[in-house]
């Protein structure tokens, strides 16, 4: 059903598509300055991504539905409680918001395609324990990849037309094995191999939960909300844009996600969740308490800043506002955690860095991203390993890069490859040489 709700939309949108181009492809939409060639091409519209669109100022929303309306419609594992990530993915994937039944029948669907081959553990097994947890989630990825359908059917000959369903296939099967290779990295590096079994009648981030080792209630909540919050952030983001180049080659769906993840894992982007507990947990061994003053927040942030360091959490290439994903999380601890010392601290944190950054006069956004909370309601649950975080992101980003991927192979988009220039051409444009 959701196979063939999604070609009948593809089919829809690619004709629209042939027809907005055939009347307007010459329609110019910006201009490119120098600056942006050399800064990170800010600002710069390359790419079209249809599960999610941002704004600078009302931060993301997944088909037109904000973090808020996606708490309050989306189906729920329990009512009051936080929405599903499946029913996420579903909406991303056909734009239309699922029935609970709906939701249930993708639910065991992930469940009955959840089956991870020996070999790949063994694989990641292999790997030292001191291992950073991204690499292990990625070594098990790229050992995955020998049962891509999408790599099978091409060495057999597969015609243009069936690409979409071949990249459909794996899309699903790696949302149903991911969780289960996150949550051996955990129990591997952290709980000397004792692997958990699934519970096969829970929800996918319930499960997942449930395979990390964390029954509790509450945290099979937080655990939803986390998948749903991280799931897609538009397609320009480093983890989103590269698994969309990589598949671009027609790299299957494995490499492409596994390609975007060690984008991920790099402390600008993902990592930036272990950095900012790591960073909180120096501050207080420093300072001596568990509970920093506002003034003894402001004192490590200027000292943070003196040795040439970011600000871990805060800031962002689009994002102009306090990140709507941060205000989630903390609502989310305002309702089950509120005199939690770490938490509260993050909150005093939230109250003392942006006017600091702001009296900079360089950083374009001094407000909170979403890793600036994320690791503290980990912490809450007794998750304390700060350095398996970036292993929860890409859990959860995996629903909206890979339901991307379905969208570019459906549209037939072609092999990405802008063009570049060296500083020498650009001297001769501006008849400096
Ligand atoms: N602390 C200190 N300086 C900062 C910060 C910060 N949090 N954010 C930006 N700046 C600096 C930045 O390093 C740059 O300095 P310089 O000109 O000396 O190189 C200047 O301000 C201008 O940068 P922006 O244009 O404001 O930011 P940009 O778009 O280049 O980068 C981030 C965005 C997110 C990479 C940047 O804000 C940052 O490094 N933040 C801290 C790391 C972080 O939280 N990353 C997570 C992002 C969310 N995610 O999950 O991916
Ligand atoms: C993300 O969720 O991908 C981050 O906020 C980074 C970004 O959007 O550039």
């Amino acid at each position: 059903m959701l196979k063939q709700k999604f070609k009948a939309q593809a089919d829809k949108l690619g004709e629209e598509i042939k027809q907005i181009l055939k009347e307007h492809g010459d329609t110019v939409i910006g201009e490119i300055k120098l600056s942006q060639i050399y800064q990170g091409m800010r600002g710069m519209i390359a790419l079209i991504s249809e599960t999610s669109l941002l704004d600078a100022q009302d931060g993301i929303r997944f088909r037109r539905h904000t973090i808020d309306e996606l708490r309050q419609k989306l189906p729920k594992a329990k009512e009051g409680g936080e929405p599903l990530p499946e029913a996420l993915f579903y909406l991303m994937l056909v734009g239309e918001i699922p029935t609970k039944e709906e939701v249930d029948t993708l639910s065991a669907i992930l469940q009955r395609r959840s089956h991870v081959p020996m070999y790949v553990y063994e694989t990641m097994k292999a790997l030292p324990t001191e291992t950073h947890p991204m690499t292990m989630f990625v070594v098990g990825i790229m050992a995955l990849q020998a049962e891509s359908v999408f790599a099978k059917r091409y060495a057999a000959g597969m015609s243009k037309k069936d690409y979409w369903e071949a990249t459909f296939e794996d899309t699903l099967d790696l949302i149903a094995r991911i969780p289960h290779i996150a949550a051996y990295v955990y129990r591997r590096k952290y709980k000397e191999g004792k692997i958990l079994h699934p519970d096969g009648l829970l929800d996918w981030a319930g499960n997942f939960a449930h395979m990390l080792g964390y029954d509790d209630e509450e945290f099979k909540e937080l655990m939803r909300l986390y998948m749903v919050i991280h799931a897609d952030h538009e397609g320009g983001n480093v983890s989103a844009h590269t698994t969309h180049l990589v598949g671009s080659a027609l790299s299957d769906p494995y490499l492409s996600y596994a390609a975007g993840m060690n984008g991920l894992a790099g402390p600008l982007h993902g990592l930036a969740n272990q950095e900012v507990i790591k960073w909180i947990f120096e501050m207080q061994r420093e300072l001596k308490t568990e509970s920093p003053t506002s003034e003894q927040i402001k004192q490590y942030v200027e000292k943070t800043l003196a040795e040439g360091k970011v600000v871990p959490g805060y800031g962002h290439a689009v994002l102009r506002k306090t990140d709507p994903r941060f205000i989630a999380q903390m609502e989310f601890g305002k309702k089950h955690m509120p005199d939690d010392p770490l938490v509260n601290t993050v909150w005093r944190i939230y109250e003392t860095v942006p006017p600091i950054l702001q009296s900079l006069g360089k950083v374009k956004n001094p407000w909170p991203n979403v890793d600036a909370h994320s690791g503290a309601l980990l912490v809450h649950y007794g998750l304390v390993e700060y350095e398996y975080y970036t292993v929860l992101f890409a859990v959860s980003r995996a629903l909206g890069v890979l339901s991307s991927l379905c969208w570019d192979r459906a549209l037939g988009m072609p092999i990405e490859r802008p063009k570049s220039v060296t500083t020498a051409a650009v001297k001769r444009w501006l008849n400096k040489e």
